[in-house]
């Protein structure tokens, strides 16, 4: 019954292809070139080209809306076809012999549509295969050509577009979101010299360091080869049998056991590039740089208890959170920090800087704010881009440099090759989300999928014929550092390698009780799913090196006794470092308030209708997100003869996908509430989870019929459970929202 517009559907490719385009050669295309008989090897001019999506890109916030816009396809209006562009007459019967009879071997519509169902699946990344994904930009603050000639970073409030993509490491591409984990955080920068992809993690370390250990830490943490478990799980045997062989994960480990494994959300999560990177500028002078994204939403974890029911309850709880943030226009924003220091400052660091276990406290390398990102863009198509991004070490851009990180040399090779079967061959840079903004020009040729239409008969160089183009650029395109090498050739690692307790140490005393107590819990955890006592051994003998405490404390969980202290793999005395108050989560508020929290009013007939309405509008009006929440859809008539619109029900938005709750005045409505066992745990699991609480009037009955304790365990009293009356609303909001925006109340917590 679709009105369909007169004309069959339009392929927006063509006519650049066969329009006046293709009739009229263009400035740039090689058998018309811009420079009569250059046939030298070293021109260094720029060479322009008029195709779709080269250049600088347009200004605007987002540059990689138009080149893009060649392949968007948009079905709304449009008759159905065939993938020849044939259309299509009836897509619902397959062509029979008679209507009972078989189904003809002709039937090409059929066969087409099944093949290519058949084939719609892609390999999933061998890591990191669950991941989300937004368009954006980054904005440089300052020209920092001192620095770098990265061409990004040349003048202050150039944009320059991003892809970014955040994931989790261990599990399968439809697994849960909050599990405990790494998190991905890798940015595709469409620079005007090519792109450049920083590809790091929400932690800052790694659990090795070197990338020959790789597939083994891999295969330890994915579900076990003989029966496929767990999935997206590190609390198992094979983990920690490997780990616990591995001292040099103990620093990481602490990162993966703390509350940076469950983030809130991808928008309250660090980036860290991990690896030492070089800048260079356009002198060739080089500088050690370590990347930093500091996000503007503060650093913001879950609990391990609410992490493990939002599996259930809403295993994409991330991918929404930041799908429905783009989509509301709260766009996540991240500062980009360097660390930026000299090779002889590394050398006195007590640690190696090519070791990526390693960080370099804030304290002895300030932070310098260079930039921001600004996610503002959901993609169009998730298979189209964020399936098919592929991010690379390898893509690096003139001004940056490689660190002889033996982690990160090895992953140099292995991003580009995974891509090669997981994409399907060596053309997936041609892939509309990997294509660069400026126009390729090399005489790389055909392969699986090509889609460029490399024009002339020249595909060598040096040639004559084409005038000797593309021509290599000189000292204009991509030069490595100059760095002297003269040494032997051997497997092994430098000493300083070997110290794998003392940034651990720096970890743990850089977190507040509550962080701490937290990691002893996941140790425990963790240890608790491991079946074979010696590795549950094995891991505490680890701890032992890192703090006494934490290993007696993990200990008593198991019921063990705490082993003598793992040897360690150096003589030197490990270094003392002071605690790094930036190294804790809750040194980061962030600076945007309620914005995008989720909190809960909790109705049944007879609620105050006035409350609501201004508990509703108010946390409106500061950007949070309210939902009326009830045991069943539909309207509630209100004490004051309203009604309200249902939003959801207790049972399909449980207490673990909101930040707070408030139970609102009506002796009616909370006696109803009292009566509803998902409301009660509702209460019980806001309270549990160290989440805001407001009651008003009656509703603090609520939290009676629950048994919630009105006081913190110590009998003082509990700051984000805020009891109010109708009267006193205005000032009881302004304190609920405090307790919003300073996210948890610790203080209450008994796990
Ligand atoms: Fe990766 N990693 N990795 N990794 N990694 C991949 O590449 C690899 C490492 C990271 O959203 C794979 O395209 C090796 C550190 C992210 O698409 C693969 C080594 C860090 C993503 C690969 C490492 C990362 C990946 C799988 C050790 C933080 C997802 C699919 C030598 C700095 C990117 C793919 C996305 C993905 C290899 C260690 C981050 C197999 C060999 C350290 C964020 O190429």
């Amino acid at each position: 019954g679709q009105e369909l517009s007169a004309e069959m559907p339009f392929n927006p490719t063509k006519p650049g292809e066969y329009g006046e385009a293709s009739r009229n050669p263009q400035p740039g295309d090689t058998h018309t070139p811009a420079t009569p008989a250059a046939t030298g090897s070293t021109n260094t001019e720029t060479i322009p080209s008029a195709k779709v999506g080269s250049g600088v890109p347009p200004a605007g916030a987002n540059p990689t809306n138009e080149p893009l816009d060649r392949v968007r396809v948009d079905g709304a209006g449009q008759g159905l076809t065939t993938n020849q562009g044939v259309p299509v007459a009836d897509n619902q019967h397959s062509l029979k012999i008679g209507l009972r009879g078989p189904t003809a071997l002709e039937d090409f519509i059929l066969r087409e549509k099944i093949t290519h169902f058949d084939h719609e699946r892609i390999p999933e990344r061998v890591v990191h295969a669950r991941g989300s994904a937004a368009h954006g930009y980054f904005e440089a603050y300052k020209d920092l050509s001192e620095l770098t000639r990265a061409s990004l970073f040349s003048e202050a409030g150039k944009r320059t577009p991003v892809f970014t993509r955040f994931s989790t490491v261990a599990g399968e591409r439809g697994s849960a979101d909050t599990v405990r984990d790494v998190r991905g955080f890798a940015v595709k920068f469409y620079t005007d010299e090519g792109n450049w992809d920083l590809v790091g993690n929400n932690m800052p370390v790694f659990f090795i360091q070197d990338a020959m250990k790789f597939p083994d830490l891999v295969h330890s943490v994915k579900p076990e080869p003989h029966h496929q478990m767990p999935q997206a799980s590190s609390a198992h045997d094979t983990f920690w049998d490997f780990v616990s062989l591995m001292p040099e994960s103990t620093h990481m480990l602490m990162w993966v056991m703390s509350d940076r494994a469950i983030p809130r959300s991808y928008r309250t999560m660090q980036g860290f590039g991990v690896h030492t990177f070089r800048m260079l500028n356009a002198a060739g002078e080089s500088r050690f740089v370590k990347f930093h994204w500091n996000p503007v939403q503060g650093t913001h974890s879950l609990v391990w208890d609410e992490a493990a029911k939002i599996t259930g309850a809403d295993p994409d709880f991330h991918r929404r959170d930041l799908w429905e943030a783009i989509e509301a226009g709260a766009f996540p924003e991240w500062e980009l920090q360097l660390q930026v220091f000299t090779e002889d400052q590394a050398a006195a660091f007590e640690f190696d800087v090519l070791d990526p276990t390693k960080i370099i406290p804030e304290e002895m390398v300030p932070l310098v704010a260079v930039g921001k990102m600004v996610l503002n863009r959901n993609p169009d198509n998730f298979f189209a881009e964020t399936e098919q991004v592929a991010f690379c070490t390898a893509h690096i851009v003139p001004g940056l440099d490689f660190s002889n990180d033996p982690l990160l040399q090895g992953r140099i090779h292995s991003y580009v090759d995974t891509q090669i079967s997981r994409l399907g061959g060596p053309n997936f840079h041609e892939i509309p989300i990997n294509a660069p903004v400026v126009q390729v020009q090399n005489n790389q040729r055909d392969g699986m999928h090509r889609q460029a239409i490399n024009r002339g008969r020249v595909n060598y160089e040096p040639n004559s014929l084409g005038g000797g183009y593309p021509a290599q650029v000189g000292s204009r395109g991509f030069t490595s550092f100059r760095e002297p090498v003269a040494e032997d050739k051997v497997r092994g690692k430098p000493e300083l390698f070997a110290d794998h307790y003392s940034q651990a140490r720096l970890f743990y005393n850089s977190q507040t009780p509550v962080e701490q107590s937290h990691i002893a819990a996941a140790y425990r955890f963790e240890l608790t799913r491991v079946q074979t006592p010696a590795v549950r051994e094995r891991v505490l003998a680890n701890l032992v090196n890192v703090d006494p405490v934490l290993a007696a404390a993990v200990a008593h969980g198991l019921g063990m006794e705490v082993p003598p202290a793992l040897p360690m793999a150096t003589d030197r005395p490990l270094p003392e470092y002071d605690p790094s108050p930036a190294l804790s989560l809750l040194s980061r508020p962030g600076e945007t308030g309620i914005k995008t929290r989720k909190v809960a009013i909790l109705v049944a007939a007879g609620v105050d209708g006035a409350s609501v309405r201004t508990i509703y509008a108010s946390l409106l009006a500061d950007g949070a997100v309210p939902r009326v929440v009830s045991s069943q859809l539909g309207k509630v008539k209100t004490s004051d003869n309203g009604a309200l619109d249902i939003e959801i029900t207790l049972e399909a938005g449980p207490a673990v996908l909101y930040d707070a709750v408030v139970v609102p005045d009506g002796e009616d409505s909370v006696s109803a509430l009292s009566r509803d066992a998902n409301a009660l745990d509702f209460v019980r699991q806001q309270h549990r989870h160290c989440k805001p609480i407001m009651v008003v009037g009656a509703g603090a009955g609520l939290l009676q019929a629950a048994g919630v304790p009105a006081t913190l365990p110590d009998g003082s009293e509990d700051p984000a459970l805020i009891g109010t009356h109708s009267e006193t609303l205005p000032n009881a909001l302004a304190a609920f929202k405090d307790a919003l925006a300073g996210h948890r109340s610790f203080g209450r917590e008994t796990d």
